[in-house]
């Protein structure tokens, strides 16, 4: 199914005037906001393929319903997303879950939707039906040679995928570890991913980037080869230029420091890719800012400071998109949700005043930090957001409109109420 433009205009329409007095209420302290509403137009974040169908957990999946059966209806949902937000303009692959058949097809059909490829995601954490060699013990630090090269041909493979989308970058994340002390000599584990991902890096196309993304635990439940920044940031920095370490918000130890991570590895310009979702245990998939919303403001603060010290551009300079897809909400109004918390805890990082900060951290002023950090978090921008999505030809309700229109329902209607979007 397609929106119309004219069911987004008159939906504007009734929510027109309460917008208007909201909006130029919160704007009458905000002399910049004009700029702050380009960048959040201009904003966009990814939707993995694997986000559109109901999650599942190891005890089981209970399918929402229309979910995609295929890419094309990905592609589809991720287009309707899109027309209720315009920031969600770029879909990221997960190959084989989703290999495109016929490139040229899927090619026009996405920047029908308005759609680009965002990073292509490669998968060696699972076996597939007809695989040679099993991942049951690892895939790039395999002890055995043959299994790391099956490893490094799918990647290869995956990037040949992505070059025929117009992709830039390739997201390698493993599973690989050990969930018993002794199991894995740690030394040789990391010299074999090491010289795997070499070989992955040496068929990168020249204006390709990959991005090694890290995560502390699970399914491994003892070690991870690539468990955290620091070791992400060892394989990027070995690999070379083209190399980054992608943060996702659900790979940390409890109570990790985030904003902290981001600050540092933008410094040193290694920050290439984030996943967001919210957890309040581990990699929960929740959705974004659903847990901890003061947390993702300061990430974003970091983030905007750390791009803005590197003259960056915040919309395209890094890979942004959502890694969540968990198992009671409508997926699609999960993402417009995680989108909107997205926007919001960037605008309010945009409204920091980094030159008061700036003098109350010179000054030890620690009181009048947290001021400022906190006034602009208290402020509600929902306003300045919905404005943003009305200039861009967005529903200034998203989730409302969804349900206005019995979206779920027609997708129902048309696809069945028995469709399992493959994925997680
Ligand atoms: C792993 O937990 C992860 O975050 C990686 O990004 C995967 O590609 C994705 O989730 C989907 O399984
Ligand atoms: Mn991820």
């Amino acid at each position: 199914m397609n929106i119309d433009k004219n069911q987004i205009t008159a939906h504007n329409q009734q929510l027109e005037t309460a917008h208007r007095r909201k909006f130029a209420q919160l704007v009458e302290d905000l002399p910049n906001h004009e700029g702050i509403l380009q960048k959040l137009v201009d904003f966009q974040v990814a939707i993995p393929s694997w986000a559109l169908g109901t999650g599942g957990t190891r005890f089981g999946r209970f399918s929402g319903g229309g979910e995609p059966g295929n890419l094309e209806e990905k592609i589809a949902d991720i287009g309707l997303l899109h027309a209720l937000n315009r920031s969600s303009g770029a879909i990221s692959l997960h190959i084989p879950w989703d290999i495109p058949k016929d490139y040229a097809a899927i090619r026009a059909l996405a920047s029908q939707h308005g759609l680009v490829f965002d990073a292509m995601n490669s998968n060696t954490f699972q076996d597939q039906p007809g695989q040679a060699l099993s991942y049951k013990f690892g895939s790039m630090q395999h002890v055995d040679k043959a299994v790391r090269k099956q490893a490094v041909d799918h990647n290869i493979e995956v990037i040949k995928h992505g070059v025929e989308l117009g992709s830039k970058s390739l997201t390698v994340w493993l599973s690989d570890g050990s969930s018993f002390p002794g199991q894995l000599n740690f030394r040789h584990a990391f010299q074999h991913t090491l010289e795997s991902l070499q070989e992955v890096y040496a068929a990168l196309p020249d204006d390709w980037k990959l991005f090694v993304e890290y995560k502390a635990f699970e399914p491994n439940f003892y070690s991870t080869t690539v468990g955290d920044w620091g070791q992400s940031l060892l394989y990027a920095s070995k690999l070379g230029d083209k190399a980054y370490t992608l943060v996702d918000l659900g790979h940390h130890l409890p109570n990790a420091n985030i904003e902290q991570i981001v600050a540092l590895l933008l410094m040193e310009g290694k920050l290439g890719g984030f996943h967001f979702n919210d957890s309040k245990y581990g990699d929960d998939d929740l959705t974004t800012g659903s847990i901890k919303p003061y947390q993702l403001f300061l990430i974003f603060n970091e983030l905007v400071d750390g791009m803005d010290n590197k003259g960056m551009n915040h919309a395209r300079d890094l890979g942004w998109m959502i890694d969540a897809s968990h198992n009671v909400k409508d997926p699609l109004e999960d993402l417009l949700q995680s989108v909107e918390a997205i926007l919001i805890a960037y605008a309010q990082a945009l409204l920091v005043d980094r030159v008061a900060l700036a003098e109350a951290q010179v000054g030890n002023d620690v009181v009048q930090a947290q001021e400022i950090l906190q006034r602009v978090f208290r402020t509600d921008v929902r306003p300045l957001v919905a404005e943003a999505r009305l200039r861009a030809g967005a529903a200034l309700d998203p989730i409302q409109l969804f349900r206005q229109l019995d979206m779920r329902g027609e997708l129902i209607k048309e696809r069945g109420a028995k469709t399992v979007a493959t994925g997680l």
